[in-house]
């Protein structure tokens, strides 16, 4: 086996925290001795030990003269867990081989610098591409304390994410909104406008058995969601925050009592500003959303700037209308040349559908 190949067992590893290591990275490790994997495991949850003391503690045998394949750089930190660096040099493992670099300025470069500084072999870049997009998440969050956001949307064929008479169940098969409900799981939060409470009356929670719900935040400038919407009846089970400009705080009441909580915003141009709201919520610790629309909401967030990823599902459908909603609405630009330009595509077959993801790259 090459070291290509332990570094895809360790992000095998790595991809088991899916959902639960945020705002910390998912990160997994390996530890070979003479050929033999000896030892395995990963992050399992923010607060919790890091992969490599895990991995360190399932040895089957004495990790003495090991190598340790690890997806990112290990920590030289104390946070809530000790440094990783530490542990890998009290126990004697000879070589270490890192996926992607830590961009946490508190590591950056030093917990490899340290680890060579005390003889150990290091080996960098093994499958760093793969690694460092399995936590583009964590990557975005650390550097620039915004959250990650990704436009999620399901559309036909003929680019609408509904008919003409609003309706929308369904556009993708059970095989793609599988995939969406384990997003709804991967991102801390889930973004809707108003105007898709009001036209779906949707609950935005995650359906799959062992996973979390998102926090669900609603861009509500006028205070319009009814108290009466399934976001608002079911707030105390799962957390809701109502994003708005209206300061009548006898309005706030009802939705505070059902358990909603109301984050005041600031106004720019007549709705929410997108950019501040980013920058509150990075502050208090969300690392990722998932933006569910609807095409009001799309546009005025690709508009400000906010968004990292697209998700387009595809379904081999046709629905035409001149009214049939589209996942992108406002003013839309005005030649090819001003488009939204987006990068590194992905495609994946779910059942019928496709799922297209790509980067923003520039505007
Ligand atoms: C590693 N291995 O498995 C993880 C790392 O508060 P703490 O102590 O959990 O530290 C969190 C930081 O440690 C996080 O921001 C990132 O830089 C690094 N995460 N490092 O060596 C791991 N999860
Ligand atoms: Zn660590």
């Amino acid at each position: 086996m090459s070291d290509e190949d332990y570094m895809s067992l360790a992000l095998h590893f790595a991809k088991k925290g899916v959902g639960w290591t945020a705002p910390n990275p998912m990160v997994g490790a390996v530890i070979v001795k003479e050929g033999r994997v000896i030892g395995r495991g990963w992050h399992e949850k923010c607060g919790q030990p890091h992969a490599e003391r895990n991995a360190l503690a399932s040895c089957t045998e004495p990790s003495e003269g090991a190598t340790m394949y690890v997806t990112l750089e290990p920590c030289c930190h104390y946070g809530h867990q000790p440094p990783c660096t530490e542990a890998i040099l009290n126990v004697g493992i000879k070589r270490v081989v890192v996926g992607s670099g830590d961009p946490n300025p508190l590591v950056s470069g030093r917990g490899i610098q340290i680890l060579r500084e005390h003889g150990i072999e290091v080996t960098e870049h093994i499958l760093e591409d793969e690694c460092t997009r399995l936590n583009e998440v964590f990557f975005h969050y650390i550097q620039t304390k915004r959250p990650f956001v990704v436009m999620k949307y399901a559309m036909t064929l003929d680019g609408k994410i509904a008919t003409y008479t609003g309706a929308s169940k369904w556009v993708t098969g059970e095989q793609a909104r599988n995939h969406v409900q384990e997003q709804r799981h991967r991102y801390t939060g889930i973004m809707v406008g108003v105007g898709t409470v009001l036209a779906d009356d949707p609950l935005l929670t995650c359906r799959k058995a062992g996973c979390k719900n998102p926090i669900r935040i609603i861009c509500d400038t006028d205070l319009r969601t009814p108290l009466t919407a399934q976001v608002v009846t079911t707030a105390k089970q799962a957390p809701t925050i109502l994003v708005t400009c209206c300061a009548d705080r006898e309005k706030w009441t009802g939705y505070e009592e059902a358990g909603c909580r109301i984050l005041p915003a600031e106004r720019k141009n007549g709705r929410i500003d997108l950019e501040r709201l980013m920058e509150r919520l990075g502050q208090e610790g969300l690392d990722s959303i998932l933006l569910e629309g609807g095409g009001t909401l799309n546009w005025a967030a690709l508009e400000s700037g906010i968004v990292q990823k697209v998700q387009a599902y595809i379904a081999p459908k046709l629905f035409g209308g001149q009214t049939a909603k589209t996942p992108v609405e406002g003013a839309g630009v005005p030649l090819p040349d001003c488009a939204f330009q987006l990068k590194n595509m992905v495609i994946t077959q779910l059942g019928e559908d496709i799922l297209l993801e790509s980067e923003v790259a520039s505007h």
